[in-house]
């Protein structure tokens, strides 16, 4: 495995040196922040990115994401065009030789949390989720208070002139249910594998977040079941999956070890964090430790190691704390823990398999 940290580009308040000084990371995930889904990406514009990286003694290790336009989700005659867009992109990371692209499924939005900076007990603040509070709130409100409470920042998968258009985009999805949506990602990837054949790009799913539908929106890459289908109904190894300990884990009925073991060889990229929780659809994040929430971060890990998981890693969603002022979620303090920890794990169990 390769260990990263996530990288906001030039306007990340976390800088690369920073993530440089973190011990046994190597590269960071990042993507073009300026293009909006749906827009080519240039050669130029990727070589830059990657440059600058580089610079820095990092590399490149993925991108986080190439998001995929509506139309294409939705499934509208003009997905064509935006597909032949999103094969430029990929042309784009291909001469440039970036192997890992995480994209994700998800009608209209991205993950989904009722509170940005819920307290926890050690005084730390986190992301939590009350399903109660999603029952209850137009998704315009939720929006609008989710861009409130960024702390300034601008969250991957809120980004404003998406969110503009949200009550546009819920009467574009009115008819999409959930096996259109499942059919018009095997059509988008369909289209797209021989260019990750020809580059040897591994495009690997972000599974929903929560792993069920929110404000009736259809979500499909949610359990072992749905996703096993997902990578038979394209069955090439570059139709991978990310596996996110924190989306899959919303729903305690997801054995998240097992699922690791059932994709063995189709995980391309790993999300590693813990959640505590404490009835179904109530839960916050947490340390990454496995004695601050409800996962065994040791098996999870072990998993990875034992399927012979190589691709890039990195912890995810940290606490804030230590007075950082950061994009919630992605403060340097705790994923920079969680990277140490994540890695002492790895070691520990690599040494003792080796030594058996
Ligand atoms: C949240 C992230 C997601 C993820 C996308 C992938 O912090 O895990 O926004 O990047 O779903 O497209």
């Amino acid at each position: 495995m390769i260990m990263t940290l996530r990288y906001f580009g030039p306007s990340d308040s976390i800088p690369l040196k920073y993530i440089r000084q973190v011990p046994g990371v190597k590269g960071v995930i990042s993507t073009l922040y300026d293009t909006k889904p749906g827009e080519p990406w240039t050669r130029e514009a990727v070589h830059a990115l990657k440059t600058s990286i580089e610079d820095a003694g990092l590399a490149l290790s993925g991108i986080e994401s190439v998001n995929v336009h509506d139309d294409i989700k939705i499934g509208l005659p003009s997905r064509d065009e935006y597909i032949e867009n999103y094969i430029r992109s990929l042309t784009a990371l291909g001469e440039e030789g970036v192997r890992m692209v995480c994209y994700n499924f998800m009608p209209v939005f991205d993950w989904t949390r009722t509170n940005l900076a819920k307290p926890r007990p050690d005084g730390s603040t986190v992301l939590a989720y009350d399903q109660k509070v999603v029952d209850s709130i137009d998704p315009q409100v939720f929006f609008d208070q989710t861009d409130a409470n960024s702390n300034g920042f601008v969250m991957p998968g809120w980004e404003p002139d998406r969110l503009a258009h949200v009550k546009e985009l819920f009467e574009a999805y009115k008819d999409v249910d959930s096996q259109k949506l499942f059919d018009n990602l095997v059509y988008f990837l369909r289209a797209i594998m021989p260019v990750c054949n020809k580059y040897d790009i591994r495009m690997a799913i972000h599974p929903d977040d929560p792993a069920w539908p929110v404000f009736g929106l259809p979500r499909i890459i949610t359990n072992q079941e749905n996703i096993l289908k997902f990578l038979h109904a394209v069955d090439d190894v570059h139709n991978g999956l990310t596996f996110c300990t924190g989306s899959l884990g919303t729903d305690l009925n997801n054995d998240l070890p097992g699922i690791i073991r059932a994709c063995k060889g189709r995980i391309h990229f790993a999300h590693v964090r813990n959640l505590q929780h404490f009835a179904p659809g109530l839960f916050e994040e947490a340390a990454h430790l496995s004695a601050d929430g409800t996962f065994d971060m040791y098996e999870i890990v072990k998993a990875l190691y034992d399927t012979g998981f190589d691709g890039p890693i990195r912890p995810d969603h940290g606490r804030t704390l230590w007075g950082e002022v950061c994009m919630p979620g992605y403060g340097l303090y705790d994923r920079a823990m969680g990277a140490c920890y994540i890695n002492g794990l790895w070691e520990a169990i690599e040494k003792s398999s080796t030594r058996k």
